[in-house]
């Protein structure tokens, strides 16, 4: 059976689960339900206090995209904020493939949501005995309207947390300061925000980092500043497979008004061209060469990559937990 005729009998088992369930099946409480169905307890910390860590993964032409460094990062995140989460990673995978399976999905976005569970009212973990697993498939996520062409940025008011306060490291449930940023940059106009560190050098962009092109190289702001995205240190690889000289340092606000080419990046957004910082046009105005080049090394790259949705199976001992 040729490929092309694989992809559309999957398509067609993806639309025939979409008509039957909009939202597709979402994994919680250990069950696979129906997303009206998937509820979690008033008392639960994630909501209470955002007390909890997440990942937003990406699946293209059946397979899932660095599945297994998402899965490291979630526990990474996890540890730092004294989560134990009920599974290993391993378990974790197969949850997260057998959602793409049961969601009958192909190209897709999900996202894991770990919280702290339901305790009582009051901040004290120790009152939140397990902690909840959450897995939600979606056909697909659009953050910007038109990523192609390039997006405008807005420097915002609002800093990305300092290591002092939470680490920019832990992908928490904490992003007020991130979703403040975007309603800023939504009230500005602006199609994102771009938020700088406590000593006002650019941190990254509300959900992706950020680079820039200069004469010399592609450069990007340590990570001690935001997110140790996947993403990023896959277009650090991708371009130093292309020839083009990376480097991690502090990036000033003049710096990216003044860079020829910049862009952001994610496992949502892709790789998506800056045109615009603060009202300074950057570079043309148009994707710069080098920008364009990683776009499409990075779209090829995660359309050939990956661990297969439909190679493996959970465990019998795994699959007996599953509670429907
Ligand atoms: N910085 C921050 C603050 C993020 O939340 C990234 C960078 C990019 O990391 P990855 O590993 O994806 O390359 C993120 C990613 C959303 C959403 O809309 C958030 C993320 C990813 C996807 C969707 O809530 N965070």
């Amino acid at each position: 059976m040729s490929t092309s005729t694989n992809q559309s009998n999957s398509n067609a088992g993806a639309d025939a689960v979409r008509a039957s369930l909009p939202d597709g099946l979402v994994y919680v409480s250990g069950a696979f339900r129906s997303a009206a169905d998937a509820t979690v307890s008033v008392f639960d910390h994630g909501l209470l206090y955002g007390d909890g860590v997440f990942e937003g993964i990406r699946a293209y032409n059946g397979r899932v995209f660095k599945l297994e460094r998402h899965v490291e990062r979630l526990f990474d995140s996890a540890k730092a904020i004294r989560l134990a989460i009920p599974h290993t990673p391993s378990e974790l995978c197969d949850i997260v493939l057998e959602s793409c399976r049961r969601n009958a999905i192909v190209d897709g976005y999900l996202r894991v949501v770990v919280t702290r569970g339901p305790g009582d009212l009051g901040v004290d973990p120790r009152k939140c005995p397990r902690a909840e697993l959450i897995v939600i498939v979606k056909p697909t996520l659009s953050i910007y309207a038109a990523p192609s062409t390039g997006i405008r940025l807005v420097t915002s008011t609002f800093r990305r947390n300092s290591i002092e306060c939470l680490s920019p490291a832990i992908k928490s449930l904490n992003y007020l300061n991130n979703v403040l940023a975007r309603i800023e940059a939504n009230d500005r106009g602006a199609d994102e925000a771009l938020m700088l560190d406590m000593n006002g050098f650019v941190a990254e962009a509300t959900v992706d980092n950020f680079f820039i092109v200069t004469d010399h190289a592609l450069v990007t702001p340590p990570t001690a500043t935001n997110l140790k995205g996947v993403t990023r240190e896959t277009i650090l690889a991708v371009a130093a497979s292309l020839g083009i000289r990376t480097e991690e340092k502090p990036i000033a606000l003049f710096d990216a008004w003044t860079t020829r080419e910049a862009f952001i990046c994610g496992t949502a957004a892709e790789v998506v061209p800056v045109i615009s910082i603060d009202d300074r046009v950057i570079g043309s105005g148009a994707v710069g060469a080098v920008t364009g080049r990683i776009v499409t090394a990075y779209h090829d790259l995660v359309r050939s990559q990956g661990t297969p949705i439909h190679a493996s199976r959970p465990s019998q001992e795994l699959a007996a937990s599953f509670k429907v």
